[in-house]
């Protein structure tokens, strides 16, 4: 063999070893460095020898010269469809094999009959035709008996071989498939596309199907296609096993990708456990499928048991409850989340999907909103996978109503909460519109009565959830300034309250009105407003009402507050609501200390970020965190080039790592408690937040 011939031979091997672990075994054994390297210098030595060039060389899968029509193939087998049982319950397997054992003139006495059971992919089917182990034509269904010829596109889908893995390849194999896109790829595809403002596919089945459609492969071989062999057309010159279940080990063998999830046993019990167990784990594979197949097992009843009008009698399709349905969009809502976050939702005319009667669709944001262009009266497909919230997919284009229906706009259509009548904004960078009344909210008050409770908040002990779902939903706190107003009588009637908790409450209650202006800040629940910026504003404003009397400008010259952070905090205090709340605080005597502000921290470790990592020997995360921001220090949750010192105990783990990776200065508890001290000698910086 010349040289470069056998150089060709020997890359193309092993580019396919490589593609196959990677595509089909799921397990790369080089790195995409190391594959791309072998690609270029396969590349090369093809354009420098186009006389070697095959159809079976990796560097054919690119896509070639669009086509004008796909052309059309006679099959030399029909490509069968098969039976749907239409009893979705586990009885549908038990209908198949009592039908079969009928036809096969079994009695009650005779043994099991042997199964096979696989599952039932959600996508296009696909002949290839291998000859001498070279894959040559590849080719639609069609109608069973003419097909399209779509060779050139299944080439580009990498768990295709283009040449069989055996020594003695059969003079003509074909397999017979489906085509599809697996979950994650359908998602990463389309959220690149999205990224490239190009359009994204609907759904994996139908981007399967568009895909191999495809006239111009170039563009299917960017489509993340998989495939899956089920079964086989004509053979020649190949002694076929005498088992469905054998046959498809023996297509495993030659590199042709066959699922996994597949099974052989005796009876309507092997069936039924294979539904019962996919059924279960449907929403957790990583493809759609629509239902199980079973098969006879033995080719020989196979062959006794034939067809009735293209169907074979010897095996079935036992579907599951559809995912997608068509419907109609009645109306476009709200609903108020925990957080105050409004998130669309699409009344719909009521369909059975996915198993049960559907009459709401989320539909997430404005945004995907308006990348799906819902409107009302449209007919979409909805899907409901599991028990996964029901979701509008797509807008059937083709059955808008004319004229068209106006765009839906969250803003427009609800300038206040439909909860609470607060202002309804969208912060810029931020997918939902939201209420601005977080203190107000009956939608959000629990959650905002959990964080204005918190240890790190007012600190409220013993106002957990528990509590705080009883209190609101008896209606005796609803807005945090009630929980001032709470008596020993009003906590007696609720469950697991003992006059001693209720009194310790009471207690908790009081000591929190003392508090620091940063806890109080803090526990308004402002959006982006944390601990830390809460501290930052308490620090530099020294008292509330310059806080909220503060305009975008005076917002921005605090450290650390950007254009974000200061439109959550104006929009905060503009809500009418909010400042009620906050007034009948004050008015319970919830009280700080003021100041009037300092413009910079004069601390050891102003403007320095510390990362805390692993076991300090005494002081606790809280504490550390205190002593560092009482010194004019921040503190980060993970380690950058900006971090200043990594404060390191025992079991740290990846951050340490990381400060040592980037050369960051790390110090133990005793190197903190030093400069600490330094800081502490220093008595300039007395604050009084
Ligand atoms: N897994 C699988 N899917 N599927 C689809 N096997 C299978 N067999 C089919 C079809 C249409 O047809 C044969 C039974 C002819």
């Amino acid at each position: 063999m010349p040289v470069d011939l056998a150089r060709v031979t020997a890359l193309r091997r092993e580019i396919e070893r490589h593609n196959h672990a990677y595509y089909v075994l799921d397990a790369p054994i080089v790195t995409d460095a190391e594959y791309d390297r072998l690609f270029r210098d396969l590349q090369a030595l093809e354009a420098e020898h186009p006389e070697l060039v095959t159809p079976d060389s990796p560097t054919q899968r690119v896509g070639g010269k669009p086509l004008d029509a796909f052309p059309k193939i006679r099959h030399a087998v029909p490509m069968l469809s098969i039976r749907t049982e239409t009893d979705t319950e586990a009885s549908g397997a038990r209908a198949f094999d009592a039908r079969v054992r009928r036809e096969l003139g079994l009695g009650e006495s005779d043994p099991p009959v042997e199964y096979s059971a696989e599952l039932k992919f959600d996508g296009l089917a696909i002949s290839l035709r291998y000859e001498h182990g070279m894959l040559v034509q590849a080719a639609t269904r069609g109608d069973g008996e003419t097909g399209e010829e779509v060779t050139q596109n299944i080439r580009t889908v990498h768990t295709i071989p283009l040449r069989l893995d055996t020594e003695s390849p059969p003079a003509v194999l074909e397999v017979r498939g489906e085509v599809f896109i697996r979950r994650d790829d359908f998602e990463r595809y389309n959220a690149k596309q999205r990224e490239a403002g190009k359009p994204t596919l609907v759904n994996p089945r139908n981007g399967a199907a568009g895909s191999i459609r495809q006239l111009d492969p170039q563009l299917a071989a960017q489509r993340p296609l998989s495939f899956f062999a089920y079964g086989l057309g004509e053979v020649q010159g190949w002694p076929q096993p005498a088992t469905h279940s054998a046959t498809l080990d023996a297509l495993e063998k030659m590199g042709v990708p066959v699922c996994a999830e597949r099974t052989t046993g005796p009876g309507a019990a092997t069936l039924v456990a294979f539904h019962d167990d996919i059924a279960a784990r449907r929403d957790r594979l990583p493809f759609d499928i629509d239902g199980v197949v079973y098969k006879v097992d033995r080719v020989d009843l196979q062959r006794e048991l034939g067809f009735v009008t293209r169907e074979p009698r010897w095996a079935v399709a036992h579907k599951f409850p559809a995912q997608e349905q068509l419907t109609t969009v009645l109306g476009i809502e709200v609903q108020v989340g925990r957080t105050g976050a409004l998130t669309p939702v699409a009344r719909l005319a009521p369909v059975f999907v996915g198993g049960v009667t559907v009459t709401n669709a989320t539909l997430h944001n404005q945004d995907e909103i308006d990348r799906k262009d819902v409107r009302v009266g449209d007919t979409v497909i909805v899907r409901r996978a599991g028990d996964v919230i029901p979701e509008v997919v797509s807008v059937v284009m083709e059955r808008r109503l004319q004229p068209e229906p106006s765009r839906f706009d969250i803003l427009q259509a609800y300038p206040v909460c439909p909860e609470c009548g607060s202002h309804v904004v969208r912060l810029e960078g931020e997918a939902a519109a939201r209420c601005t009344g977080g203190l107000y909210c009956p939608a959000q008050r629990k959650q905002a009565l959990l964080h204005f409770a918190g240890r790190r908040a007012m600190d409220i002990e013993g106002l957990g959830d528990k509590l705080v779902d009883q209190l609101v939903d008896r209606g005796l706190v609803r807005t945090p300034a009630d929980v001032y107003g709470l008596s020993l009588d009003a906590l007696a009637g609720l469950d697991r309250m003992a006059e001693k908790s209720a009194a310790n409450l009471l207690q908790a209650v009081e000591s929190s009105k003392a508090t620091t202006l940063a806890r109080f800040i803090f526990s308004l629940g402002i959006r982006n407003v944390g601990e830390t910026t809460a501290k930052d504003l308490a620090k530099h404003f020294g008292s509330l009402d310059r806080l909220i009397g503060a305009a975008e400008a005076d917002l921005l010259a605090v450290r650390d507050v950007g254009p974000i952070v200061a439109q959550s905090i104006l929009q905060f205090f503009a809500e009418p609501h909010n400042l009620e709340v906050v007034s009948k605080l004050r008015a319970a005597a919830v009280h700080w200390p003021e100041s009037t502000g300092v413009q910079q921290s004069t601390g050891i470790l102003a403007g320095k970020t510390l990362v805390l990592t692993g076991a300090l020997p005494t002081l606790t995360r809280d504490a550390a965190k205190d002593l560092i921001e009482a010194a004019g220090g921040k503190v980060a949750g993970s380690v950058s080039k900006k971090t200043d010192y990594v404060v390191a105990g025992e079991e740290a783990g990846s951050k340490l790592v990381k400060a040592q990776e980037l050369g960051v200065a790390i110090l133990d508890e005793a190197g903190l408690l030093t400069l600490l001290a330094a800081n502490n000698n220093n008595e300039q910086h007395v604050l009084d937040f």
